[in-house]
């Protein structure tokens, strides 16, 4: 087993691996960037080295500087997280060539689900079911026009790099076609540096479904189960569930066997995610990320695996000492990613202090967070300022848990989408589980966002002059009537 790592990354799943490490009696090296020198992981960490200015191009994305500190410190191995350098394959290849283990997969796999068409040619051969389309590379207009009057429209077109909804366009008929191949192909060519585009057929409406899968470097691979993510705005996930409401035993079966070829046609190794889009009873391959996501704790609650520390284990070479029919489920679990957004302003980000925090706990609540009182979100990193995660022994439960926990919740200084999540989990579709990936255009969420915040200055407000303490103190008071369970709750002006 190793002895140091350093973590690539910053924020909560900085903080996620450490705590790994941590468990595993595993030396831990953080580097983090100016904007980051008062952070919480940087301080969890057994040694914290600067790494240079935001934005990330000048610190978390510097290879170099990265791979010099895990040499300098004598770390054996780098853990990337998610976002930055998880799935960059130049990076894992750097790491093979310094000796210096990347825990994740290797740089060729990365690079075969990095190319779409790569990928979908290899599930392909795999059998893997595939959206019905060309595993090819579209070259003129005319050709494409002509299979997609073979597929039917609507068609999608997508670039062959992109991956996370970037770079794709959606067309009805064979003039769109035309206009889509060709935004489609100046997006992929100045955001990926690859113009190459591809053609499916365009399902409507899809739930996505994704398995979790590890795979160790002895051949042994397994899937834990699924996470159905559909509640997504312009591709950014906010709320994830396992097992997914539509899952049966059967389908799981099926599915998990092909998230399983799908992960062993790549020759993969470590943990992994196969997405798939579910229509009508029939599921599709859409892509394979190649990284520990944001939402793996959901898994783990189900599971009760660690994802985290099997990752550590299989890059040190170790054996899953578990096999497919030792996986069960246990329960249900939810996530809502908690972020320093407006849901009333378009989710505008809200970078700033905050000034007053309290988490939830109790039975059944995880908060994976990088954040305290007094910290400062800055605007140069994503939004998110943790992960609510709840368990249940059902569903229900665990969205009861849910609502529970986002009432304890206490974030003051910065607006964040506490609101919104607290109007889906009262929505009636969402309760029944109807879910789509249109779920936010389609159910109107954005007025039941505003009844939540509106309930809640009233409330504020009735309690404000009930106490006669200025409109200012209304957010304090409100935040501080939730912490009545909190003696040392105090008060303040800011
Ligand atoms: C699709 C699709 C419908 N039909 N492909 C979006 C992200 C990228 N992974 C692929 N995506 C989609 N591909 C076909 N043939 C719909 C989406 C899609 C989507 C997929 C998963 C989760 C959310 C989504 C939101 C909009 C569109």
């Amino acid at each position: 087993m190793f002895n140091k790592i350093l973590v690539a990354n910053r924020g909560e799943i900085a903080i996620r691996v450490m705590r790994a490490c941590r468990e595993m009696d595993i030396t831990t090296v953080a580097v983090y960037s100016e904007a980051d020198s008062n952070a919480l992981f940087a301080k969890y960490a057994d040694e914290a080295h600067y790494i240079g200015l935001p934005p990330a191009s000048q610190s978390y994305l510097r290879i170099d500087r990265i791979l010099d500190i895990a040499e300098e410190t004598g770390a054996e191995a780098v853990h990337p997280g998610y976002g930055f350098l998880a799935e960059n394959p130049d990076f894992a290849r750097e790491c093979e060539r310094m000796g210096i283990v990347f825990i994740g997969p290797s740089s060729d796999s990365i690079e075969s689900a990095g190319s779409k068409i790569t990928a979908r040619k290899t599930m392909e051969k795999a059998k893997v079911p595939v959206v019905p389309g060309i595993s090819a590379e579209i070259e003129d207009p005319e050709s494409a026009i002509d299979a997609a009057q073979g597929l039917g429209y609507p068609v999608i077109v997508k670039a062959s790099a992109g991956g996370g909804g970037i770079g794709m366009k959606v067309a009805y008929n064979d003039s769109e076609l035309a206009d889509a191949i060709h935004s489609t192909r100046a997006v992929a060519k100045s955001t990926f540096g690859d113009p190459t585009i591809f053609m499916e057929k365009y399902l409507h409406q899809p739930r996505h479904i994704e398995f979790q899968v590890l795979a160790d470097s002895h051949h042994n691979t397994i899937h834990l189960n699924e996470r159905e993510c559909s509640i997504q705005r312009r591709h950014q996930k906010l709320i994830e569930e396992s097992p997914s409401p539509v899952m049966t035993g059967e389908l799981r079966e099926e599915m998990g066997a092909a998230a399983v070829r799908a992960t062993e046609a790549i020759d993969y190794t470590n943990a992994g995610t196969v997405e798939f889009i579910y229509s009508d009873g029939d599921f599709y391959f859409l892509e394979m990320n190649t990284r520990l996501q944001v939402e793996h704790p959901i898994t783990e609650m189900v599971t009760g695996v660690d994802i985290v520390r099997k990752q550590i284990a299989i890059a040190a070479g170790e054996r899953l000492v578990m096999e497919q029919d030792d996986i069960g489920i246990n329960g249900w679990a939810i996530e809502c990613r908690i972020n320093a957004e407006d849901p009333l302003n378009d989710f505008a980000p809200s970078p700033g202090r905050i000034t007053r925090y309290r988490s939830p706990g109790g039975p059944g609540i995880r908060v994976d967070s990088g954040v305290h009182t007094g910290y400062t979100i800055s605007p140069f990193y994503d939004s998110m300022v943790s992960k609510l995660i709840s368990w249940g022994e059902q569903r229900v439960e665990a969205i009861e848990r849910m609502r529970r926990a986002l009432y304890e919740y206490i974030i003051v200084g910065v607006t964040t989408n506490i609101p919104f999540h607290k109007a889906v989990l009262r929505n009636p579709h969402f309760m029944r589980a109807e879910l789509s990936t249109h779920f936010i255009d389609d159910f109107g969420i954005s007025e039941q966002v505003a009844d939540v915040v509106e309930q809640e200055k009233e409330k504020g407000a009735t309690l404000a002059s009930a106490l006669g303490v200025d409109d200012r103190k209304v957010a304090a008071i409100t935040a501080a009537v939730r912490t009545y369970m909190d003696s040392s709750a105090q008060i303040t002006d800011d």
